[in-house]
């Protein structure tokens, strides 16, 4: 066993009627839910971020969301307050199928860093965890679904390929933000980074 199903964020605040809502992103649960079966692991993010994160638009006076500013570690989208530790928002869609995960990993927590990959925070530097689980597991091969494909999936999927891992993202079991053509730039770069779309 080998290959691992990565979910990606199939969380309320991103689906319809949430904070940061992707548009139709619940319509992929079922999907998404129906492919778990054809995998020996299936692994769940949760974006989770403490109360004033500062990715949140309204950490930062005079800001609106979808602003960008300059962070530390580089060019930061703002973003609604969403996902905050312990909400209804950051809970997983009520259809999804929790109950077969393998792990739960969450990131997005470091208050000073954002965290879109699910392998390192937006600085590049800061792991999360995740690629000396799959590592200590054997695992090889990733498919990643999820919310929203031009940030956490597309993110996590160049940087799994970066760490050598066969990585297929399945497009129709994802659903983008798409901002300011930020789906095009996204795909263009898993596609050069040797990701599959399927
Ligand atoms: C995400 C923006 C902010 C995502 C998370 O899951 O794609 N996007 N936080
Ligand atoms: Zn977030």
């Amino acid at each position: 066993m080998t290959s691992a199903l990565i979910v990606i964020d199939l969380q309320n605040d991103f689906c319809p009627g949430g904070a940061l809502a992707v548009p139709a992103g619940d319509q992929i649960v079922p999907g998404i839910n129906a492919l778990m079966d054809a995998f020996g692991a299936v692994l769940l993010t949760q974006d989770w971020h403490p109360l004033a994160h500062s990715s949140f638009a309204s950490s930062h006076p005079g800001k609106s969301p979808y602003d960008m500013i300059q962070m530390p570690y580089g060019p930061q989208v703002l973003w609604p307050d969403h996902c905050v530790q312990g909400s209804h928002g950051a809970a997983f869609h009520q259809a999804l199928n929790t109950s077969r995960a393998d792990l739960i990993l969450r990131k997005g927590y470091n208050p000073a860093i954002d965290s879109y990959s699910a392998f390192f925070e937006n600085d590049q530097q800061t792991p999360t965890g995740l690629h000396g689980y799959l590592q200590t597991r054997g695992i090889t091969d990733l498919t990643l679904v999820g919310l929203a494909t031009d940030f956490c999936v597309s993110f996590s999927a160049v940087d799994a390929a970066r760490l050598g891992y066969r990585v297929s993202v399945r497009r129709d079991l994802t659903r983008a933000i798409d901002l300011d053509g930020s789906l095009a730039v996204a795909e263009a770069g898993m596609v050069a980074a040797g990701v599959s779309l399927l």
